[in-house]
Order: C-alpha cells, then sequence, then structure tokens
C-alpha cells in the first residue's frame, strides 16, 4: 500500500506512449532457408522497451560501441552489415540470408536477443551470442546459440568467422580483457547510420575502474577488468577522423586516473571539438584538471553520485567524499562551465520515503542542469545479487524488468511500488517547466540553449518515434550541437586568457617581484 501522505503518493498522470517505443516487431515464421550467404555476417542490437518516464532522446544520442568495436576486425573477405532495432525499421533483414548472426545480449533484452536468435538458426543462419548477459548467464544464454563469445568479442570474432568458414565452430569462445587496449583496432564506424543519431562518435579511451561498487555490473563475478587506456593521441585521431563535432566518451569512468585525464586534455583541446563523459565526483579532487577538461572542449559529465546518504555508499563499498561535500564540487564543474547530468541510485538500504523529495531539492538548489535516476538493480552475479537472494529479497527472476526502472527486490524502508512510484515522481518533478526553469544556469548567455536542449530531451517524448522512424536525429541535434561549440570556443578563449594571466602572475610571485 502506498502511504497516501507521501508527496510523490499523487497517481502520475496516464501517458500516450507510442507502441513502436514499447514493442518489438513481430517476426513471422518463414520456412527454414538453407546455410545462409558466405561470407555476410549481420550485426544486431536488440530492441528493448523504453522507459516512459524518462527520456526516449537518450536511445538515440550515440551508439553502443559493443558491435562496432568488434565489426573493426571482420577480415577482408567478408561483408558485415549493421542493425540497431531501436531504430524503429521494421524486421531486420533476412534477404540475402546472413551466413552469420552477431547478437549482443544485456538482461533488459535478453528476451528479444533470443527470439531473434532462434529465427535466424530456424532459417540457417549460424548465431553467435555476445555481450554482458553472456557473461553472467551463459547456461541460459547457450541455449539459443551455436557459439557464445564470452568477454572480448575483439579477440575473439576473427577466430569464430574463420571457424565458420573452416566448418570448425566451436560451442564457446573466451577471451580476458587483460591485453594491451592499445593495440585495438578503431572501431568501424562507418557502419553505423549517422543520420540516426545525435552523434556516432561514441568513444572509449579507459576500460575498468578504480572502483569497484557492490551494485555495478563491473563487480559481475568471473569478469576481470583491469584498468586499461588507450594512447591520447589515438582517441584525439578516432575524434577527427569521424567529422563530428561532438563526442560521447562511454567509458565507465573516465577520471579514474587523474594524470591520464589530463594527458588525454592535451590531446583533445587542440582539435577544438565538445565532448562529454562519465566521471565520479573525486574528480573534482584537483580543480586544476576540471579546468583542463573545460579547455578541451568538455561540456558536460555525467556524474555517479548514486546516493546522498553516506552510509549507502560505504554499504556500497564506493570511495568517494563526503556527500556534505558535493554542492562544492559541482560548483567547481559549473565555474568551468561544465553541465552536470547526476546519476542517482534509489532504494538502498538507508533510503525512507523521504529519499524522493530530499533528492529532489538538492538537484535544484544545486542547478543540475539534468538528472537520472535508476531504481537499485541486483544484476545477475554481483555481490549485490548475492547478498539480495541471500536475504531472500529478489521479488523475481525477469530479467526484463531488472533495467532499472522497477523494483525487482524488496526495499528495507518502503513497499517495491512506492520505490517505483517515487521514481515515476522524480522524473515528473525534475522534467517539470518548473524545474527546468530554477535550474538554468547562472550565465544568461547559457539559458536560450540550455532551454532548447532540455526541452528537446526531456519533453518529446511525443515525437522522439517520429524523429528516429525519419532519420531525423541528426538534423534535429545538429543546430544546437553546433551552436554549443562556437559558444564552447569562444568561453574557453576566455579561460585560456585568465589561465595565462594566472601563470604571469604566479611567475611574479616565484620571482620574488
Ligand atoms: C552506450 C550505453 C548505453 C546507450 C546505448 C545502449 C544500447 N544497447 O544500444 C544508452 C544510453 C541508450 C544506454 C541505455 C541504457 N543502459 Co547502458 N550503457 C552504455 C555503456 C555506457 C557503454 C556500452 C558500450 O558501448 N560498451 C563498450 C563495449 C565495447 O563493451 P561491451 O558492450 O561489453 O562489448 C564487448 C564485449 O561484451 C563483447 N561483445 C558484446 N556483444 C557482443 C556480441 C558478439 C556477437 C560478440 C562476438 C562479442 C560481443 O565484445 C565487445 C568488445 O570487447 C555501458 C557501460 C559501459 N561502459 O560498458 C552502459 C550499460 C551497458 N548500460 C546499462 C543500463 C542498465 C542501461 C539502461 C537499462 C539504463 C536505464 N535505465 O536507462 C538503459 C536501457 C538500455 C537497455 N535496456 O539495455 C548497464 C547494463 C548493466 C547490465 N548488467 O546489463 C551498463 C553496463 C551501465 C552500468 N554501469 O550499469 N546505455
Ligand atoms: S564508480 Fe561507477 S563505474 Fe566505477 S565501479 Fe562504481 S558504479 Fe561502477
Amino acid at each position: 500500500m502506498i502511504d497516501a501522505s507521501e508527496p510523490f503518493a499523487r497517481p502520475v498522470r496516464p501517458r500516450w506512449i507510442p507502441p513502436e517505443m514499447l514493442h518489438p516487431p513481430k517476426l513471422d515464421p518463414g520456412p527454414p532457408v538453407g546455410t545462409g550467404q558466405p561470407r555476410y555476417a549481420l550485426l544486431i542490437n536488440p530492441f528493448y522497451p523504453k522507459d516512459p518516464h524518462a527520456s526516449f532522446g537518450k536511445h538515440v544520442l550515440t551508439p553502443t560501441l559493443a558491435l562496432t568495436s568488434f565489426a573493426a576486425t571482420t577480415p577482408a573477405s567478408w561483408r558485415v552489415d549493421y542493425w540497431d532495432e531501436n531504430l524503429l525499421k521494421g524486421r531486420p533483414p533476412s534477404d540475402p540470408l546472413p551466413q552469420v548472426v552477431g547478437i549482443t545480449v544485456h538482461l533488459t533484452f535478453a528476451n528479444r536477443a533470443f527470439e531473434l536468435a532462434d529465427w535466424y538458426r530456424h532459417r540457417g543462419s549460424k548465431v553467435i551470442l555476445g555481450g554482458l548477459h553472456v557473461l553472467s548467464c551463459p547456461d541460459e544464454c547457450a541455449q539459443h546459440a551455436d557459439a557464445l563469445a564470452l568477454g572480448d568479442g575483439v579477440q575473439l570474432w576473427p577466430r569464430i568467422l574463420t571457424d565458420v568458414e573452416n566448418g570448425a565452430l566451436k560451442s564457446r569462445y573466451a577471451a580476458t580483457y587483460e591485453n594491451d587496449y592499445r593495440e585495438d583496432p578503431t572501431p568501424r564506424r562507418a557502419i553505423l547510420p549517422r543520420s540516426s543519431f545525435l552523434t556516432t562518435t561514441s568513444l572509449i579511451a579507459t576500460r575498468g575502474c578504480h572502483n569497484r561498487c557492490g551494485f555495478c555490473y563491473l563487480a559481475t563475478e568471473g569478469l576481470r577488468m583491469p584498468y586499461r587506456m588507450r594512447d591520447p593521441s589515438q582517441v584525439a585521431s578516432e575524434f577527427l577522423e569521424d567529422r563530428q563535432p561532438y563526442a560521447v566518451f562511454i567509458d565507465n569512468n573516465l577520471g579514474s586516473k587523474p594524470d591520464y585525464l589530463r594527458a588525454l586534455c592535451d590531446a583533445l583541446r587542440p582539435i577544438e571539438k565538445i565532448w562529454s563523459a562519465a566521471v565520479s565526483i573525486d574528480v573534482t579532487d584537483d580543480p586544476s584538471l576540471i579546468r583542463a577538461m573545460a579547455l578541451a572542449g568538455c561540456t558536460g559529465v555525467f556524474v555517479g553520485f548514486e546516493s546522498l546518504a553516506d552510509q549507502n555508499l560505504a554499504d556500497a563499498r564506493k570511495k568517494t567524499p563526503k556527500t556534505a561535500d558535493y554542492a562544492r564540487r559541482v560548483q567547481i564543474l559549473h565555474d568551468n562551465g561544465i553541465q552536470v547530468n547526476g546519476s542517482f541510485v534509489l532504494g538502498f538500504d538507508h533510503d525512507r520515503k523521504d529519499v524522493f523529495a530530499r533528492t529532489a531539492d538538492w538537484v535544484e538548489e544545486n542547478r543540475l542542469e539534468c538528472a537520472t535516476f535508476h531504481i537499485l538493480t541486483p544484476y545477475p552475479a554481483t555481490p549485490l545479487f548475492r547478498q539480495m537472494e541471500g536475504e531472500g529479497r529478489l521479488l523475481h527472476r525477469d530479467w526484463s524488468r531488472y533495467d532499472t526502472a522497477h523494483a525487482v527486490f524488496r526495499p528495507k524502508h518502503m513497499e517495491p511500488e512506492e520505490l517505483e512510484q517515487g521514481y515515476g515522481w522524480l522524473y515528473e518533478r525534475l522534467f517539470s517547466h518548473t524545474s527546468i526553469w530554477k535550474r538554468r544556469p547562472g550565465d544568461w548567455r547559457a539559458v536560450a540553449p540550455y532551454l532548447a536542449m532540455s526541452y528537446l530531451y526531456k519533453r518529446s517524448n511525443r515525437f522522439w518515434h517520429q524523429l528516429i522512424q525519419r532519420h531525423l536525429v541528426h538534423a534535429a541535434w545538429k543546430p544546437l550541437i553546433e551552436l554549443s561549440r562556437i559558444r564552447h570556443l569562444h568561453y574557453r578563449r576566455k579561460l585560456a586568457v585568465c589561465e595565462t594571466a594566472a601563470v604571469e602572475q604566479s611567475n611574479v610571485v616565484a620571482a620574488g617581484v
């Protein structure tokens, strides 16, 4: 029962959701076809239902690198195509039938991945499944695949294709993440539909993280991902090669090694582009690093605050500054013109029903330009999963609802329904006109682009499916992105002048003048 006295108890208005955002296209049974066109591989990112509370636009900001990263290792004699079901183009291609179909599997879309796998296998393709869910639940996935790729696809894919050619495909291939990351080829971005994403430049510079939070997928049993870095110059050249003004770093935590981040900023500064990245808030330990990020083109960070309660963070074993210091640290980012998208996890053991209102107030007081919420979700094979399972608190194992928008465990201080309703209420409040306006940037020149971006991102869910189907995503964002880049270059010049003046001042002081 939801406590009616809570602010989040007010029923959320039912909204119209475009059916394309909730259901994948139906696959007709069709007859078995044969063995597929030799040396033709199709790579699929399966459909997942979109959470109506959050932005639909976020799914077409930038593509996953899961498929393009290993597509780059496809032998030259093979044709390779990319198919993202979330781009709403209908049924995936089957004429000609690919000899090999590679599908990436996460737990939330595992069922759709299996449906696709069964469909292609029935027709005669060889199906290879890879990705996070294959690593955490291999036996479940094996029933739907000719072969499983456990771990790093970049090392496995060429081996798999060679074995297919030789009629010697094995049922399991495994690779670790301990190799030298600098030797990985550039992801094959040319196979992506450029008009379908805000930017096709999803970049990755590092693998792993200096933390190992108990709820994070990085703590999955059997996943060893030592911290690895690519050469900063390699990353800058990839950025240039893709010819887009804006890139999104999809690293787990770009700030894990501050010295590396500084070197990366040195390499990115001359190319005069803009980018955003996920970091943990300890990146602000050294404000000069934040200045270096701004001068290198960083316009936004996605910060995993996770919780505003120290006890929750300690339970999760996250090494992080005290939450009382978060506001000052956010200000350091804002002072350098960097927008903050705060990520919060709800439902930790010290969260009571006031967590929703307290989080919303804090986000507004600190004028976070954007916020993303997640219901705590115990991913299989993580320490959190084992804990919840041991305490008998898991409600079910329907992976499709392990999408951080549903309560899949029994929280300590509220009902699962209250957790879900509070989560929905938070998005309602933070995406409201009042809240968007309250959080506008202090610099009046930044207000118009902030409002335009906020409205497109947070209040256009009725239209996103049309932009996606008409290949207009890139075109819709383009003017705003270009405007941001030009504003940022102007802003950087001012920052650089201040920086030079500060250095000259300290030289004068050092010289004892
Ligand atoms: C980009 C991204 C997105 C994008 C695109 C997602 C998409 N599927 O199209 C957007 C922003 C839309 C998104 C949304 C969400 N995401 Co997301 N996302 C990421 C992110 C940051 C990068 C993914 C990536 O490119 N990784 C780099 C590639 C190279 O690594 P990889 O995927 O593991 O692939 C390698 C291997 O696994 C293997 N491999 C993978 N697939 C295959 C297939 C074959 C055939 C072979 C041979 C090999 C192979 O080879 C690759 C190279 O080694 C990851 C975090 C991260 N850094 O990985 C989170 C992450 C994948 N997302 C996550 C989540 C929870 C979500 C959301 C549910 C969150 C939310 N509530 O909105 C949504 C919805 C998506 C969904 N239902 O799954 C979780 C998944 C947790 C889990 N255990 O499944 C992650 C791990 C974040 C996290 N820290 O928890 N996401
Ligand atoms: S800091 Fe973020 S990426 Fe690193 S282990 Fe914790 S949750 Fe995962």
